[in-house]
Order: C-alpha cells, then sequence, then structure tokens
C-alpha cells in the first residue's frame, strides 16, 4: 500500500492482548472491520513474538481483504514478516530513522508523543502520524503518563501538520470534544474491546463520525 493511500483520521481500532484472546485476532479483526474500522493496529505487550506473529498474519489477512491500514504496535521486524502497512513506535522504541531504514519510504511509521517538543521533535524525525496521550485518564497503559488534556491536545494541534491520533480513556461519548480540539483521528481501546458487540460499537462510533457535518 503506498504512501498516498495513507488516511489517518476518524476511528483509529485496535487488537489489544489485553483484552482480545490472540488466538482470536483474525476473528477480532474481522469484526472491527466489518463493523467499519479503516485502521487497525495490534498491541501485544508480554506477549512472545512468535505469537505475536502469528496474529499478525491473520490481521494482515482481514485488513488486507477489506482494504484497511494495518500497524503493528512496537515490532518494526514483526510488521515487516507480516506484511503489515506500519508500525508505531514508542519513545523508547528505536529511532524513526533506524526503523525508517528497515521500512523504506512507503511503510507508515507512527510515533507516541506526550506533549508539543516531542511532537515537533517527531515531525523533524518524519513521522507519518504521531499519537498523543493519554488525553484522559485511562487503566489500559500500565506505564501511563499523567492525562494531557484537551488544552495540550490543541497546543500540538497549532504546533505540526502531522495528523494527530488522540489516545487514552477515548469513548464514544467524549469523542466529540476530542475531535473538536484538534484530533484526526481517535484511538479507542477498551471503549471498544470491552464491548460484548465490538462490531456494533464500532459500527455506532464511524457512523457518528462520518455522519454529515460531524465536528
Ligand atoms: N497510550 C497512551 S494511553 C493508551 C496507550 C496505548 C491506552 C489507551 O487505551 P484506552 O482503553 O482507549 O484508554
Ligand atoms: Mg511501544
Amino acid at each position: 500500500m503506498g504512501k498516498d493511500a495513507i488516511k489517518i483520521r476518524g476511528l483509529y481500532a485496535f487488537i489489544d492482548a489485553a483484552y482480545v484472546d490472540l488466538s482470536g485476532a483474525g476473528d477480532a479483526a474481522a469484526g472491527l472491520l466489518s463493523g467499519g474500522a479503516r485502521i487497525v493496529q495490534l498491541r501485544a505487550k508480554d506477549v512472545a513474538p512468535r505469537d505475536i506473529l502469528v496474529a499478525a498474519r491473520a490481521v494482515r489477512e482481514a485488513t488486507e481483504r477489506s482494504g484497511a491500514l494495518f500497524i503493528v504496535n512496537d515490532r518494526a521486524d514483526i510488521a515487516m514478516i507480516a506484511g503489515a502497512d506500519g508500525v508505531h513506535l514508542g519513545q523508547d522504541d528505536p529511532d524513526v530513522e533506524e526503523v525508517r531504514g528497515l521500512l523504506g519510504p512507503e511503510g507508515i511509521i507512527g510515533l507516541s508523543t506526550h506533549d508539543v517538543k516531542e511532537a515537533v521533535e517527531a515531525e523533524t524525525l518524519g513521522a507519518d502520524y504521531i499519537s498523543l496521550g493519554p488525553i484522559f485518564p485511562t487503566r489500559t497503559k500500565k506505564d501511563a503518563q499523567t492525562p494531557r488534556g484537551l488544552t495540550m491536545l490543541s497546543e500540538v494541534r497549532s504546533a505540526v501538520r502531522l495528523p494527530i491520533v488522540a489516545i487514552g480513556g477515548i469513548t464514544r461519548e467524549n469523542m466529540e470534544e476530542v475531535f473538536k480540539a484538534g484530533a484526526d483521528s481517535v484511538a479507542i481501546i477498551s471503549g471498544i474491546l470491552m464491548e460484548r458487540d465490538i462490531k456494533a460499537r464500532v459500527a455506532s462510533i464511524v457512523s457518528m463520525i462520518d455522519r454529515p457535518g460531524a465536528y
């Protein structure tokens, strides 16, 4: 998938091993995609790399079929082996430049940021998008920093041109204010994966985002 096809906007959905048994990653992906998700990240902390790879292959197959973007968290090696569209890096992961050398110009590289300085730096380093968070308190990320809030989101919006994926404590109920504060995309993990019917939850979120004149 070429860079022209990159559309980091709207809902940024997850398959997170904290909520999904990775042996069912393909089915979970199918649920997210049939609900209308167009971006799916596989996030698997404390999971053996070979198990992440098996899950990544299943998610790749499902996302390929529906033309959705597939991003692997942390692991550029697994992203490459599975043929993902890109990788999402944290501040402690290998540098964007190093990973760019592996993925090439077409690979999508996202970088987690927590303030204006990191966001500006990400742009300089050649990231394709940034995440900013946690916006609100979250239980999903154990080592999450203190909530950044909507004011910081607006400040980052003014400081960079890169697409911003807001993350942390975002739900169907509060996403409107997050978009209004300048996010291009909202990452929602527990607000989808803790639901009994993830397809229905995604569909409801996507229809709110896509409705004419939304936000
Ligand atoms: N990075 C910052 S907050 C977070 C990550 C991965 C977790 C977001 O999860 P949730 O359940 O949507 O609050
Ligand atoms: Mg990471």
